[in-house]
């Protein structure tokens, strides 16, 4: 056990020398037990020792800057891993830094827990002004999955089967776990110690769909004429890669994957139909959704998005809709064939049922996409094959998109308005897993937590396209990419601001206009003052050298690639959601 300690014998007691054990070491030891080897994390009181001893007992404790970055590492440690990250925080404040993390974990079905220490109960619950005092347990709840406190030693086996089991089955999560200071130094007899410790079994049973389910959902989609199936990053999620890219390829059905879905099949794929998005969703008759939600990022299902007459208008499709929760359903429109069960299962499940025979969707709608795409396609090379100076978005990720095609192992983590909406349409992506990003919130700031735990779990090259605004969330982590050495590559695409950098004060006063900063910053020795690489690249030839060389040296590179301050538009791609875009 990692962390026992001896207690020496007491003078005249009769009794053999008793092996002790304690919080702290209950909780790594239960940790370990469930196979969890990685803590992200801020140590300070009362946790300082837990992370210490941790690494004493073989476990990677990666220390963070900011608690917001160690959450979202845990959260995309524990998407990519299928078992719950951690983060580790200090009481009140560094707890709240971590919240917003395990909020954002919990709207993406992100398995993570968030263990915090918490100050002393009885000065907490009277109000009567401990350090760092706060109701963690209570503000914690409506923010996550589940949320649970351990008093007492001898339940910390409990306490941390329940976190992980409530994590990741069913629909994965955010759990908290409240571990008050007090906790730690209790002792136990080390063997009641280990006595109460729990290897979980199971902690995320498959659901297996009711075969009328999978009948009538097959029915559904053999009855298409223009069938789309839609994938989402449960899918991506659901590790059932090779079932999936059966059922797409064995269907014949066009797919759309969803931004974190893409690579589950190659973006080059012959039946996927992102070149045509905006033609395949009015037009398909039969949609099947698999691990994807129809939430604002599929435009709720309804509106001229798919063919609705008016905003809030269904357009005529019927759907199929394969999730692990069964209340997700006739969310927003009505759902046909609704699937309830593990993505993994009821793609296995309608597998079977589908066979050999399957016939191929009409020829008709796939020489109709196939049109489209084949105009769109033709119209990006165009404006990817231009090469202005300054650079734009598009001649910056024209490199990113050879690089990344060139090491498709590398994992791609993106974020900000049009430094993500031209990322995602213009970077092809070939395996499951590899593109991490903003997600269903369109969270800026899981930059660095999300590539330091790319790098952390993969150990593959990780390449983080960031604007400049986005980087600023989280870039001080790069002092963290440093210090654990990390395989990590930011580019910056730096056009001095928010969208856009050319913005003025209306009023011509002293101050800058919200939205832009400081012009031609050197974000790159930021990189340089911890001791990594930094590169100041004003052309795409430079840009793919300094790429090409941070992927083959594995140093932790930053490049700060300069963009026109004039190329961006207003919220990137959703304009229509800023309400003041829209008076204009
Ligand atoms: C936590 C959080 N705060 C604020 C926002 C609003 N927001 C959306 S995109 C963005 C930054 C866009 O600028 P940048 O990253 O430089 O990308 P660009 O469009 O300039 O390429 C901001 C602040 C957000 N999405 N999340
Ligand atoms: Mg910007």
């Amino acid at each position: 056990m990692g962390g026992t300690v001896s207690e020496p014998q007491i003078a005249g007691e009769a009794k053999p020398m008793q092996e002790m054990t304690d919080g702290f070491g209950l909780v790594i030891d239960a940790l370990k037990l469930n196979g969890i080897d990685t803590i992200f994390g801020l140590p300070g009181i009362p946790i300082s020792d837990l992370a210490r001893k941790a690494q004493a007992a073989g476990m990677r404790v990666i220390s963070f800057r900011h608690e917001q970055n160690a959450g979202n590492a845990a959260a995309i440690a524990g998407f990519m891993t299928q078992k719950p990250g951690i983060c580790l925080t200090v009481s009140a404040p560094g707890f709240l830094n971590g919240l917003t993390a395990l909020a954002n974990a919990t709207t993406n079905c992100f398995p993570m827990i968030l263990i915090s220490g918490s100050s002393e109960r009885e000065i907490v619950d009277l109000q009567q002004g401990d350090y760092e005092e706060m109701d963690q347990l209570a503000i914690a709840k409506p923010l996550c999955k589940a949320a649970y406190r351990v008093l007492h030693a001898e339940d910390i086996g409990v306490g941390i089967a329940r976190a992980i089991r409530a994590a990741v089955s069913g629909r994965p999560g955010g759990v908290y776990l409240d571990l008050p200071g007090k906790l730690f130094p209790q002792s136990l007899d080390a063997e009641a110690g280990r006595r109460s410790l729990i290897r979980v079994v199971d902690p995320a049973p498959r659901q297996i769909p009711a075969p009328e389910a999978v009948q009538r959902a097959l029915a559904l989609l053999k009855g298409a004429r223009r069938p789309l199936v839609i994938l989402g990053k449960g899918a991506a999620y659901s590790q059932a890669d090779a079932d999936i890219r059966a059922l797409i390829e064995r269907t014949g059905i066009p797919y759309l994957p969803m931004s974190m879905a893409k690579g589950l099949l190659p973006d080059t794929h012959e039946q996927c139909a992102s070149a045509a998005r905006s033609f395949v969703l009015p037009e398909a008759d039969v949609v099947m959704l698999v691990g994807a939600r129809l939430n604002w990022l599929l435009s709720h299902g309804k509106g001229k998005t798919w063919g609705g007459k008016g905003s809030r208008d269904w357009g005529g499709q019927r759907f199929i809709q394969v999730d692990i929760s069964p209340q997700e359903a006739d969310s927003n429109v009505r759902i046909d064939a609704p699937v309830v069960g593990d993505v993994g299962s009821c793609v296995s499940a309608l597998l079977a049922g589908i066979g050999s025979g399957w016939p191929k969707p009409p020829a008709e709608w796939l020489n109709a996409i196939a049109e489209r795409k084949g105009k769109n396609v033709a119209k990006m090379a165009e404006t990817l094959a231009k090469n202005p100076a300054p650079m734009n978005f598009h001649s910056a990720l024209n490199v990113v998109r050879d690089v990344v095609k060139a090491n498709p192992d590398a994992i791609l983590v993106n974020e900000g308005a049009n430094a993500l909406d031209f990322t995602r349409s213009i970077v092809d992506m070939y395996k499951p897993r590899k593109r991490l990003d903003v997600g269903t919130w369109g969270v800026m700031g899981i930059g660095m937590g999300f590539a330091v735990a790319a790098a952390v779990v993969s150990d593959q090259p990780v390449i983080a396209v960031e604007g400049d605004s986005a980087f600023g969330f989280s870039g001080m982590e790069v002092e963290t990419i440093c210090r654990y050495n990390l395989p990590v590559c930011v580019v910056i695409l730096n056009n001095n601001g928010v969208y856009r950098g050319d913005e003025k004060n209306p009023i011509g006063g002293r101050d800058p206009a919200p939205m832009v900063f400081v012009k031609d910053a050197r974000y790159e020795k930021l990189m340089e003052a911890f001791g990594g690489v930094g590169v100041h690249a004003t052309t795409p030839a430079e840009l793919r050298k300094a790429m090409d060389e941070a992927i083959r040296s594995r140093r932790p590179t930053l490049i700060n690639a300069v963009i026109d301050e004039a190329a961006g538009t207003e919220s990137g791609r959703i304009t229509n959601l800023n309400p003041s875009a829209k008076k204009k």
